[in-house]
Parts: structure tokens; sequence; C-alpha cells
């Protein structure tokens, strides 16, 4: 069975072939880490980072999918297409995607039923604006993403939750201990009765996590790893926060 913990880093629109090479480095520093170790690269980079990872215990995730599993939708992938490519998860509705792209609840929640008959765990992302916030509107928020976007026959075993405060994402700032902790007990609380072995699903952060930050947060009541952007580029960097789950 796999460690419980989760460190999974998005790439996002970064990084080549060259790049990589940073997977050499992160097996090197790891070769048995202690929580599971998890890279979401371009899609382009999915098959190779696969083949790159050879037997290291580096799991390959996409960072978006298609509702539907095949047909005519120029531009896009379908959870199956992943899955052949050698993922075996799938980053869903993450704030960039939700803001330049238009997408829903609804929508992440299809995505997800996709990723699952897929045989693909999806990360669902969530997480409210600054301003969202600063009317206390937060729990309401979360509360509503949560309900619209994890589809029907989410277990513990075949999703995960990131809570990404959108205004922590790439900014350097992060929300407190406390309200983090608030945000996720409460997550957990709204999982119960809905998702199979809801105590069980792994509950991220993510938000500008780096070293410096990881090991205050991971040690958060109800945080079981972190969702990490521009600091799982380098692995000198991812590496840190490896060690400190
Ligand atoms: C939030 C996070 C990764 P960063 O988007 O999903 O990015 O760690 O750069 O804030």
């Amino acid at each position: 069975m796999a460690p419980r913990k989760l460190a999974a880093g998005n790439w996002k629109m970064n990084g080549d072939l060259a790049a990589l090479a940073e997977i050499d480095a992160l097996a090197e520093a790891h070769p048995e880490p202690g929580c599971e170790v998890l890279i979401c690269p371009p899609a382009l980079l999915v098959h190779p980072m696969k083949g790159r990872v050879g037997a290291h215990a580096i799991a390959v995730g996409g960072q978006d999918c298609h509702a539907r599993a095949s047909g005519a939708h120029t531009g896009d992938i379908s959870a199956a297409q992943l899955k052949d490519a050698g993922a075996d998860y799938v980053i869903l509705g993450h704030s960039e995607r939700r803001a330049d792209h238009g997408e829903t609840d609804a929508m992440v929640a299809a995505k997800a039923a996709a990723a699952h008959a897929a045989g693909l765990v999806a990360v669902i992302c969530v997480g409210e604006t600054e301003a969202q916030r600063d009317a206390g509107e937060t729990l309401a928020v979360i509360g509503a993403q949560l309900a619209g976007s994890i589809p029907a026959g989410a277990t513990a075993a075949n999703t995960v939750i990131a809570y990404e405060p959108v205004w922590a994402i790439g900014t350097g700032r992060t929300p407190t201990n406390d309200q983090i902790a608030e945000v996720h007990g409460f997550m957990r609380d709204q999982l119960g009765g809905r998702v199979g072995d809801s105590g069980n699903v792994r509950l991220l952060y993510g938000g500008s996590v780096k070293p410096g930050n990881a090991a205050e947060i991971f040690a958060i009541g109800d945080v079981d790893g972190a969702l990490v952007g521009g600091a799982s580029l380098k692995a000198a960097d991812f590496s840190g926060i490896i060690a400190a789950l």
C-alpha cells in the first residue's frame, strides 16, 4: 500500500525534455521516499517522464483531461490517453483552469468521473479568492466547490482533494496555520457520508509551499501533503519538501 502522505508537483506549463534530468536528481536524493511522490508535467512530457522514472517510486500525472472518453474534441486529451501514456493521477479543477478555461464545478465533476473510469486518481482542486476570504465566504465557497466538483463513486482510493487558496498561488503568501487547519477540518467534515472511506481521503495544501515552510504546514492537522508548483520544478527544492513530509 502506498504511503498516505503525498508530495505532488505541478509543473504547469513549464519544462521540456531536458528538464526530465530533474527526475534523476530526485530519484537519487530519495531512493526510498517516506511519502508518495507525484509529478504532473505538461501532457507532452507524461510519457517520456514515465520512461525516465523507471523503477523509482515516482508517480506521473496529467494536469487536466476531457470529460469524454474520445471523439471530436480538437486539442483535448482523454483520461484513458493519459493512463495509456503512463499517468496514474490527473489534477482537475485547478484555479488556473477554472479562470483560464471557464471550468465550472460540474465540468470538474464530469472530468473526475472520466478519470475514475480510466483508472486515474483525480486530484480535485478547490480554493477561495482573496475577495471571497475578505468577505468571510471561504468555507461557503469551499463547501460549494466540494459539493459540485466531486462525482458519485469518489473514494479515498480514487480521489485526492487539494486546498489551494487562489491568492496564495505563486505569490509567496500563505494562509496562517489556523486558516489552513480550519479549511482542512471543514473539508474532512464535508466529505463524510459523500465520499467512500472519507476519513482516509488525502487532503493536500497548495499555494507557495517551499522547503522553508513545508514542515510547518505538514504539521497541521488533516494536512496529508502538498500540491507544489514553482518549487517542484527543481529537484533541489522539491527534495526539501519531500524530506519534510
Ligand atoms: C498552486 C501551486 C501548485 P505554487 O497552484 O498547484 O503553485 O506552489 O507555485 O504556488
